[in-house]
């Protein structure tokens, strides 16, 4: 053998695409704090990572829905992320509800989901006080089934807000149980958190998340919301009486709006520090408004254009359908195998 041989490079199997996934609610308009911890980053991913991106329309019917509106936000939840960015030639995209395995997973991960693990999840503490009148089952169990949404496809990395790191931590014990149990089935997924804007805070109350279902419009920024309208939002943001543009724990109001001009600009906070220095709040709160009404025009006006082509809408969440199903049955069969379910006859 010669030496030549001996060296000659081995042909490398290219690495695998890491695998993305993250769903979204459909209970409403998404808000800036959607946008920014979430959704932003989600197409700014596709470029490296096999994505999965869904609408969770089971996960909200834990909460009481009207039907009919249930039905309408679902489609605009479903173009608002094309309209933000996600391009299904890039990206799976679909609607949980429209892939059966996800209820099915969903239903054998509860039976390995503790009473206990569950009863400390904070999302439930949270809604459940919110939602007195309706603490259901599956306001309980929400985090099975969302177990169930990430490990159905084997993700490595689930891009959310930090009000969703509790429910990943969840994931990740009950998968560890179950391949403990079974053998290796799932791999373990970890949060993807952005690196700033994990979490937006309400304009009204800076101590809160801002959220889709706050029921004080002023509170939240909704990406279809227009520009006369956001920097009148912005103007009305709750400070405090410093007139200090600077970043600290104890000005929460002022911080929140730095992270948003940060995040959409581009800048430093030192940058925007000495940018506004000496002015006073209100050309800091017109300038992020201003900030993000620009960042906020292509999204509405990209959701106008998909929502008057119903068809096309169709047809990209029939061919997403299609491929998470097909997609998710190799880990569905080899649960049901694993746990003792006999094979389907069809
Ligand atoms: P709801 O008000 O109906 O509970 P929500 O606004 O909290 O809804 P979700 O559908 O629960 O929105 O969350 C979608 C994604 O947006 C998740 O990844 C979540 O972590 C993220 N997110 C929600 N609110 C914020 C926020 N204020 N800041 C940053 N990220 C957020
Ligand atoms: N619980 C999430 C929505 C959600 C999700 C998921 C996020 C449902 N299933 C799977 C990431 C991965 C929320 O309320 N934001």
């Amino acid at each position: 053998m010669t030496n030549e041989q001996h060296t000659a490079p081995v042909e490398e199997k290219p690495a695998r695409k890491k695998i993305i996934l993250s769903g979204i609610q459909p209970t409403g308009i998404f808000t800036l704090g959607n946008y920014i911890g979430a959704v932003r980053n989600w197409g700014q991913l596709q470029e490296d990572y096999d994505c999965y991106y869904f609408v969770a329309d089971l996960h909200s019917l834990t909460i009481r829905q009207n039907p009919a509106d249930l039905r309408k936000q679902t489609l605009e939840a479903f173009a608002l992320l094309l309209a933000a960015g996600i391009d299904p030639e890039k990206s799976l995209v679909f609607i949980q509800s429209h892939v059966h395995n996800h209820a099915e997973l969903g239903w054998i991960l509860m039976c390995n989901s503790m009473f206990g693990e569950l009863s400390r999840m904070t999302q439930f503490k949270d809604k459940s006080a919110k939602h007195a009148d309706n603490v259901n089952a599956g306001l309980f169990t929400y985090p099975s089934l969302m177990a169930a949404d990430i490990l159905l496809y084997q993700a490595d990395l689930v891009p959310v807000g930090q009000d969703q790191t509790q429910h990943l931590e969840f994931t990740r014990n009950v998968a560890t149980r179950f391949n403990g149990l079974y053998g290796d089935v799932f791999r373990l997924p970890e949060a993807y958190l952005p690196k700033e804007g994990a979490k937006i805070m309400s304009l009204q109350d800076p101590a809160r998340k801002m959220s889709k279902s706050d029921p004080n419009p002023k509170a939240r920024i909704s990406i279809l919301d227009d520009e006369a309208s956001i920097l009148r939002k912005f103007r009305s943001a709750v400070t405090d009486s410093e007139a200090h543009v600077c970043y600290r724990e104890d000005k929460p109001g002022i911080s929140n709006l730095m992270t948003i001009y940060s995040v959409v600009t581009g800048k430093s906070y030192e940058a925007i520090e000495d940018e506004f220095d000496g002015r006073g709040y209100g050309d800091f709160k017109t300038a992020v408004g201003e900030a993000v009404a620009e960042e906020l025009r292509p999204i509405r006006e990209n959701f106008a254009r998909l929502m008057a082509d119903k068809k096309y809408l169709e047809d990209v969440y029939k061919m997403g359908a299609e491929r998470a199903q097909s997609i998710s049955n190799r880990t569905l069969t080899k649960v049901r195998k694993k746990v003792g379910l006999l094979a389907k006859p069809f």
